[in-house]
């Protein structure tokens, strides 16, 4: 089977005046940084067996040391890129300049968690990278405009590193995964036109806070694991702890991802820019919903970089499920 490539549907849309060359440019320099931090990724283990001392990152979290590698790499392709000039990422507290102001018709901001779900690489768990890309076209010269919501998201996407590495974008017009060739250093189209089932049979949830979910949530639970083999359930429960891998499969296989609010967080744990938009983009474009219990990830007003907010996202009726929960009682 010959498989296009990255670079070919890159091309595509660009003549199709999906995207413009600018945002084609950014996307490209994203791909490239992401082959290298597959490679490291991959090669951790053997990196490991150097002692490297524990950091923490600007929010007081635990950091791996390939959070910081990741980040670096991202931040120096994108310099070279020439094409972003902002850069939002998890591992720094403010917004980076990276002083590319030489294309006025192309000027872009990426947020991104470089490397997500780290705490997970040391045993051999898919971890991966989330992005998302806005214009900035319109005020280049001016300094950073700020982004009001999701919803001026022109590109959305995700790495995942795993059995092998497929990236995962959307421009609006559906939802693609390329997958890396590791012999031709390619990503070649492998899921055209991802589309999320209606309804799945798995949710999954860190369990081990229930006991402070908020009742809807408690709720919800406790319907997946009701006895009712004609309607599916119970469903089956699957929570890898690295947000990329629990939202692709999801995104693939159908089901539902939950990380609400708890009594002691109850923003929860996951950012708005960087983690939640990018993912309710790609998962609504695939024909499912993403919302924090009441209102859609996408129309929430953004008020800071590291933002958080809870997140319940994947198959359309098992989200509308817990949004009719929260509804009922508005
Ligand atoms: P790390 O990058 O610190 O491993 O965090 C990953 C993450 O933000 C996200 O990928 C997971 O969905 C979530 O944390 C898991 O959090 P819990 O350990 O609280 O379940
Ligand atoms: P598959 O090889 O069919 O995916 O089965 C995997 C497995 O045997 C174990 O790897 C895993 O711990 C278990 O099934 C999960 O089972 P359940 O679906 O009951 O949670």
């Amino acid at each position: 089977m010959i498989c296009n490539s990255f670079v070919q549907h890159m091309h595509d849309e660009v003549e199709a005046g999906v995207i413009t060359v600018g945002l084609s440019a950014v996307l490209m320099d994203i791909s490239l940084a992401a082959v290298a931090v597959s490679r490291i990724v991959n090669r951790n283990v053997f990196d490991s067996l150097v002692m490297v001392p524990e950091t923490v990152n600007t929010h007081g979290e635990k950091q791996h040391r390939l959070d910081m590698k990741a980040h670096d790499i991202f931040v120096s392709f994108l310099k070279k890129g020439k094409r972003c000039n902002y850069l939002i990422s998890e591992e720094c507290e403010d917004t980076i300049d990276l002083h590319n102001d030489l294309y006025d018709d192309s000027v872009y901001t990426v947020c991104m968690d470089p490397l997500d779900g780290s705490s997970n690489i040391d045993v051999n768990v898919s971890v991966g990278s989330i992005f998302s890309i806005y214009s900035q076209e319109w005020q280049s010269k001016a300094g950073l405009t700020p982004i009001k919501s999701g919803q001026e998201q022109r590109v959305a996407g995700y790495v995942i590193y795993g059995t092998s590495t497929t990236m995962v974008i959307t421009f609006g017009t559906g939802v693609y995964g390329f997958t890396l060739d590791y012999v031709t250093g390619e990503f070649l189209l492998t899921h055209p036109n991802i589309r999320l089932s209606k309804s799945g049979s798995s949710y999954a949830i860190n369990e081990g806070n229930s006991e402070d979910f908020p009742h809807q949530i408690r709720e919800f639970l406790a319907f997946c694991k009701q006895s009712d083999f004609e309607n599916n359930l119970p469903y089956k429960s699957r929570y890898v702890g690295s947000m990329v891998a629990d939202i692709h499969r999801t995104l693939l296989q159908g089901g539902i991802f939950l990380y609400p609010s708890t009594s002691t967080h109850p923003k929860g744990k996951l950012r708005l820019l960087y983690e939640c938009n990018p993912m309710a983009y790609i998962i609504e474009q695939a024909g499912g919903l993403a919302i924090d219990g009441m209102r859609p990830i996408l129309s929430i007003p953004v008020l800071k970089n590291h933002q958080k907010v809870p997140f319940i996202a994947g198959s359309y009726n098992m989200v509308k499920k817990v949004l009719n929960l929260y509804s009922n009682e508005s």
